[in-house]
């Protein structure tokens, strides 16, 4: 049971899986109790592996701006309190760009030496803070992204490519983090969702209780550090409505 104001208990939140399905948008229903039972009781935020397009796509819009007292796209890569971005990584910058197009060129000669079930369109996504690597192209349909997700599973594209890049790259001080169904993140080590932490945790922000929901937290997954982070009290949830029971629990409804 929680005895803690609103401002001294942040709670975070994944999106893929723990507020959403995979992939899907948030049911009306557990958004109005995301903002009539627990935003009254606790300041929230969101932590995703997408960028902020697609948390705008999944979240039913800008809306999440002024609902959600943080909102950390790309892992926190970009930062956004209150509605105004206060911070934002840059790959290019940090990698520099030679590396960053050593690395471009191998996984575009990679792909188009693999031999997969179909292919679309858009195979490597540049983002602010890190790349998205999709190997049948994130321009995929629906129904393609579940087909593809099922033979992934039997046939491990995205592992294999992964330990392609690992042995490739050594040189490099590179994270790969399988987040979703279809792709997997590329960014330097440390710009995983700890990094949201760096800005929650900063002087002047004193939360006695920081806790994280998330799915993937199993090592590999986008949720891993963050979960078992000392500084976090890590909930893993399957499905929203885990997320919902937990919450419920937490806050006695
Ligand atoms: O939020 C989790 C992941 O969601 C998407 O993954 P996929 O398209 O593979 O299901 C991507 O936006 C990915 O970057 C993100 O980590």
């Amino acid at each position: 049971m929680v005895a803690l104001a609103r401002d001294e208990i942040l709670l975070l939140f994944d999106v893929d899986g723990t507020l959403t399905q995979p992939r899907s948008n948030v049911e009306a229903d557990f958004e109005k109790f995301m903002y009539e039972q627990i935003k009254p009781r606790a300041t929230i935020g969101i932590v995703g592996g997408s960028d902020l397009e697609k948390m705008f796509e999944q979240l039913n819009g800008r809306g999440i701006l002024q609902q959600f007292d943080y909102v950390f796209p790309e892992n926190g890569l970009v930062q956004i309190e209150n509605g105004v971005e206060v911070g934002k990584e840059s790959l290019q910058q940090h990698l520099g760009e030679q590396t960053l197009q050593r690395f471009i060129n191998f996984v575009l000669r990679y792909l188009s030496e693999l031999e997969l079930p179909f292919k679309r369109g858009t195979f490597l996504e540049f983002r602010n803070g890190m790349m998205n690597v999709c190997p049948i192209g994130r321009q995929c349909t629906k129904e393609e992204r579940l087909t593809f997700n099922q033979f992934d599973n039997e046939h491990n594209v995205r592992e294999n490519m992964i330990a392609a890049l690992r042995k490739e790259f050594s040189d490099i001080d590179l994270t790969y983090s399988i987040g979703g169904q279809i792709s997997f993140d590329v960014f330097p080590n440390g710009w995983d969702k700890t990094f949201a932490l760096r800005h929650v945790t900063k002087p002047g922000k004193n939360y006695k209780e920081i806790h994280f929901f998330g799915d993937k937290t199993e090592k590999g997954g986008n949720d891993h550090e963050i979960y078992n982070d000392p500084r976090t009290i890590g909930h893993k949830v399957a499905s929203p409505d885990d997320t919902r029971r937990i919450l419920t629990e937490l806050f006695q409804l």
